[in-house]
Formats: C-alpha cells, structure tokens, sequence
C-alpha cells in the first residue's frame, strides 16, 4: 500500500497492469488490449459504452449502455470473472414498481452503479418530459426496482456517493437542457431517504483550460480518502469540430464535499487512441466507474469511448494524488461555500 489511504474494501482481484515504462503526460495509462468491449457485443445491441461496473460476490458485475439496433439506449446486466471479459444478459433489465409491475423507462443511458451500506443503486439519464436522471435499486441483480426520479428535468450525469455523509446521501448531478448541453457545472444534493432532495450546493464550475471550457459531469462515483473524496469527472470543450470529451480531477472535502480541495488543471486522459478518437461520436473518454483495491492503492478506471466502446485505465492512489495536488488549479466558481 502506498501513503494515500483509500476507505474501501480490498479487491486483489481487480484488473491491473503496471504502468509502461514508456509514456509521457500521463499519470493514468490505458490497458493494452483496449477496447474491453467491442462492437455488435450482443443480438440487438450495436454498442455498448459509458458503463458502470462493481465488485460483487467475488467476481464483477456491471450495468451497461447498450445502443440497440433500433437505435434506442437501454441498461444491459453483464458480469465477469476478471473485469476485463464481460458476458451480457440477452435481455435487457426489467425495471419494476414497488408492487413488482413492470415499470419500464422510456430509454436508459450512461448508467452508473454505486452501493451504499447493503443496496445497489443504478442511476441514469432518462425521458422524463426530456432529458432527467432515473433511479433504481436491488440488493441481488435480479429484481430492479424503481425510486423515485431524484431531480425536476432537465439533468444528466447523476452520481451518488458510495456512503451518507453526515447522516445524508449525496448526489452529484449536472443540470441541463434536453439537447447536446452547451454548458453545464456540477452540483451536490442531499437526502435523508433517497426520495425528498435538497440542500443543494454548487460544487464546482466548468473549468478555464479549454479542455473543460464547455461543460463538465460527474463520472465515476467518489473514491473515499482518508481526507477527501476523490472524483474523476468528464470535461468538454467545443473545438470547430465539435466536442472533445476529456477525463479530468479533483479532489473534494471529506466532510462537505460541495468543497472543491484541488482541482487538477491538466486533462488526466483524452481522446488519442483510435478507439477514443473514431467511432459513432468521434473524441469522446467519458469514465463512469472506478474499480479500486485499497489493499494496494490500484486503481482502474472504465470509460466508454467513441460512444461505441469500453475502454481501462490505470492509475494508482498515490500517482493520482499527487498529481492532481502539483497540478492543482481552484477557482471562484469552484464552490459556492468554502471558498478559498
Ligand atoms: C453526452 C451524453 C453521453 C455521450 C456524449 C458524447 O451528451 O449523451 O452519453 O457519450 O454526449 O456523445
């Protein structure tokens, strides 16, 4: 283990590579034989991408965006024994009421997965009278059972936090319009009971480097520290040739994480393999799961790329820390409270 200390379960069995020795501006490195996931992964879904995975009995699960054939998003089970080869469900997931009735959403995208205390969470983007976040949960990944919609639309990119803090579950999420967003900052909300949402705070601003310039969204769910949340985001910058999704960091506070800590200035990753740059939406890494073992301090992180696959990265607690904190960059509109 390193000096950085992640409050998380060990998970010595997480995909891993060790960084090549070879690469420049780079504190994260990709797995060698990206993509993970290719195209045409199941009958009736053309690609599957920005996808959440989780460490479940001793092996790995996962909730997919699967494209299907008619071109309409939907959330896919998958699981595996390494985190690297995934088998899907054919069907995609039923979603039930609380009476057990079929309650289905119109379409599904860019799914998250978090577990909190002994529940698994699946939230994603959803039409609820245009774009909004839609919210489920199961505690065996055989019955889903839809909650409450969190946020009035229009909002994508919704994340909750693996634990309450200060007895409150927190999400962030990413207020909107119904089209291809044009701007966009991060925001926190609380809750006592998954249904009534409020406190809510700015958490931190689109960025000024120009590969944040646009809009930026919460990624993976926050990696607990021993003095912090530790958050890998998307940010956007619209170029004469459209948007370019990069991964960014940041570091939030422990305690009231609308408090942005550190702010990394550089991307961490961005589109450069031809997996990341070619493909149904060109330039597009888009994280959306860690999985992490703080056994070690390794982390990897899942990405959909291209809108058209999956794709690994690596990095480590320490590496990622420091990195973040020499490169680290906060603004005024980094946080309502807490300013520096
Ligand atoms: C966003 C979302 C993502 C997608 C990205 C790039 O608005 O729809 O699902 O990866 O655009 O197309």
């Amino acid at each position: 283990m390193g000096n950085v200390k992640m409050i998380s379960p060990a998970v010595p069995n997480m995909p891993w590579q060790e960084r090549p020795e070879k690469i420049v501006n780079a504190p994260v490195w990709r797995y060698k034989e990206n993509p993970i996931i290719g195209r045409n992964p199941v009958e009736g879904v053309a690609r599957i991408f920005n996808s959440a995975v989780i460490p479940y009995e001793g092996k790995f699960i996962g909730v997919f965006r699967g494209e299907q054939t008619n071109g309409i998003p939907y959330v896919y089970l998958g699981r595996s024994e390494d985190g690297i080869h995934w088998d899907f469900d054919k069907d995609k997931v039923r979603f039930v009421d609380e009476e057990g009735n079929d309650f289905m959403p119109v379409y599904a995208y860019d799914p998250r997965l978090v577990k909190v205390e002994d529940t698994y969470y699946i939230i994603w983007c959803g039409d609820f009278y245009g774009a909004a976040i839609g919210m489920a949960k199961t505690k065996d990944f055989k019955t889903f059972t839809r909650i409450e919609n969190p946020f009035l639309p229009f909002n994508r990119n919704a994340v909750l936090f693996p634990r309450k803090v200060n007895g409150n579950f927190l999400m962030l999420s990413r207020p909107s319009d119904s089209g291809h967003t044009p701007f966009g900052d991060i925001f926190i909300s609380e809750s006592k009971d998954l249904t009534y949402w409020g406190k809510h705070r700015h958490v931190m601003g689109r960025g000024n480097e120009w590969w944040e310039s646009l809009k930026i969204g919460g990624g993976a769910a926050p990696i607990e520290l021993e003095d912090g949340w530790l958050l890998f985001y998307h940010g956007v910058s619209g170029t004469c040739n459209g948007y370019v999704y990069s991964i960014g960091g940041a570091i939030l506070d422990k305690e009231n994480p609308s408090i942005v800590k550190y702010r990394c200035t550089d991307f961490l990753l961005t589109p450069e393999e031809w997996y990341e740059e070619r493909g149904f939406v060109p330039n597009v890494c888009f994280p959306c799961a860690t999985i992490h073992d703080s056994a070690t301090g390794r982390i990897a992180i899942y990405y959909g790329a291209a809108d058209s696959y999956v794709g690994l990265a690596f990095t480590t607690a320490d590496e990622i820390i420091s990195y973040i904190k020499e490169h680290s960059v906060t603004g005024e509109s980094d946080t309502e409270i807490g300013r520096r």
